[in-house]
This record gives structure tokens, C-alpha cells and sequence, in this order.
């Protein structure tokens, strides 16, 4: 039987500290993955419509009050209930706390790939301790995450550096690049933060952070893994930032590669 992939959008913008935006990316990653611009086939070589049962649940009604959270939670637990994987589209970073709180209440505590720019192990920014740069330290505060590696790697402070220490957290800092391969064994939870690329690649993200990954060192990545899905998130877009729409086409890319691989 194909696995049912879910595609949840959740647009918020609740917990951004620099501009708002990501609440309006949900629609636009959808409509690019349907476009007839692209065709269906993933570079693991599986179709969407074919060996790919990608279901669309629409977008969650937000509403960026505390009440969001449990929203999220139970759109994902609902989710993993029926036996599919979601993939979450943000929305800004802050969403991956509730999803992985769903995940982990359902698997236990989660491997997690995060790529980013920034390691989002604030344990507050702005008086924020939801903010889009903290979900991280909330997770590993929880014990929701058995592992974690993070992957693009370029804002480490000392506060951040201690965290990551405090926390266990692996690292791959865009200075230490290459083929490097992490030897995922157990099933994996995927983070992907926009602005992990480099501007050059996606411009349409908040936090503009130069001398990023490209598309082809992330694909490298998710090309190495042979574990299953629990879930994943695409987050960050800022539509009022992209240019033409690349960044919600590359958005739409990893989408169908995160499908593709729930699905392998
Ligand atoms: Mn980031």
C-alpha cells in the first residue's frame, strides 16, 4: 500500500522577529508543486500521483494566539492517527515545536535533520521563548529529540555555542561543508529552514545570511538517506522577498523530494 503523505499548510507569523511574511507562503508552495511549470518526478525517481500519494489537507486556521499551538499539535497528530506523514509548510520556524511535540507523542523522542542558517537554540529572543529562533531548545529541553544534526550552519554566537554544548547538538557549520555523510539509522524527522540556502538560491526568506548551502549540497544530503520519514516541515518563505518565485519553486522541490523519500 502507498503511504499517504499529508500536506499541511499552517500560516503564521506569530513568533517572526525581524519581518512578517511566512504566513502568506503556504498557498504559493502548493501552487508552484501543481504547476504546470515542473512535472512530477522526483529525483529519487518516484511520481507524485503515482508512487507518491500526496494528500492535501489545506491550510490550518491560525489565528496567532496561544491557542495556534494545539491547532498544530492536533492537525499532526490527527495525521500520524491515520497512519500518513505530514509535511508541514510554514509559517515561520515556531511551528516545528508543536509538530514535534505530535511526533514524539506518537514515535518518542525523534532523530531530527535540521538545515538553517541559524542553529534556533535562543533560549529566548526578544523576551520571545516561542520565537522562530528558539524551537530547538524548547525540543531539547522537552526531550522530544534522541538526535539531532543541524546543516548550514553560519550565526553561531556564544550564547548559541553554549546551547548547542548544553544540548548535545550536532553541528555542520557551513565553514566544515562537504560530502559529509551523518549515518542516519533510525527514522528521521526533517527541518528545513529557507534561509539554510544561500540568498543566491532563495532569496524570498526574512534573514538574508550570505555564504549559504546550495540546492545541490541539501539534495546531496537527502539523497543519502535510507530511513524512513516521520515527518517534516519547509519553513520561512517570505513571499514579499522572493524574486520570480524561485524560492517558492525550490520550496515546492523539497516538498516532492521529502515525499519521495516518505514514500520509498
Ligand atoms: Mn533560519
Amino acid at each position: 500500500m502507498i503511504r499517504r503523505i499529508d500536506l499541511i499548510g499552517m500560516p503564521t507569523d506569530v513568533h517572526s522577529s525581524f519581518l512578517r511574511g511566512p504566513a502568506k507562503a503556504p498557498p504559493l508552495i502548493r501552487a508552484a508543486l501543481f504547476s504546470p511549470h515542473g512535472n512530477a518526478a522526483s529525483e529519487r525517481g518516484l511520481e507524485l500521483g503515482a508512487e507518491i500519494n500526496l494528500h492535501d489537507c489545506g491550510d490550518l486556521p491560525l489565528t496567532e494566539t496561544s491557542e495556534d499551538d494545539a491547532r498544530i499539535r492536533d492537525a499532526v497528530d490527527a495525521s500520524l492517527l491515520v497512519g500518513a506523514i505530514p509535511i508541514c509548510l510554514g509559517g515561520d520556524h515556531s511551528i516545528t515545536y508543536p509538530i514535534i511535540q505530535a511526533v514524539a507523542g506518537h514515535h518518542g523522542p525523534v532523530d531530527i535533520l535540521h538545515f538553517d542558517a541559524h542553529p534556533d537554540l535562543y533560549d529566548e529572543l526578544d523576551g520571545d521563548r516561542r520565537s522562530h529562533a528558539s524551537p530547538f531548545a524548547r525540543i531539547m529541553e522537552d526531550g522530544l529529540c534522541s538526535r539531532i544534526v543541524q546543516i548550514g550552519i553560519r550565526t553561531l554566537n556564544k550564547h548559541q555555542r553554549e546551547q548547542a554544548e548544553r544540548f548535545g547538538v550536532e553541528q555542520l557549520e557551513m565553514r566544515d561543508v562537504g560530502r559529509v555523510s551523518f549515518g542516519f539509522e533510525r527514522p528521521l524527522y526533517i527541518s528545513i529552514d529557507l534561509d539554510g540556502f544561500d540568498p543566491a538560491f532563495a532569496p524570498g526568506v526574512s534573514h538574508h545570511e550570505p555564504g549559504g548551502l546550495s540546492v545541490r549540497d541539501v539534495m546531496d544530503q537527502l539523497l543519502d538517506l535510507n530511513v524512513p520519514l516521520l515527518g517534516a516541515d519547509v519553513v520561512e518563505l517570505n513571499p514579499d522577498r522572493d524574486i520570480n518565485g524561485v524560492t517558492a519553486v525550490l520550496a515546492a522541490k523539497l516538498v516532492k523530494e521529502l515525499a519521495a523519500l516518505a514514500s520509498a
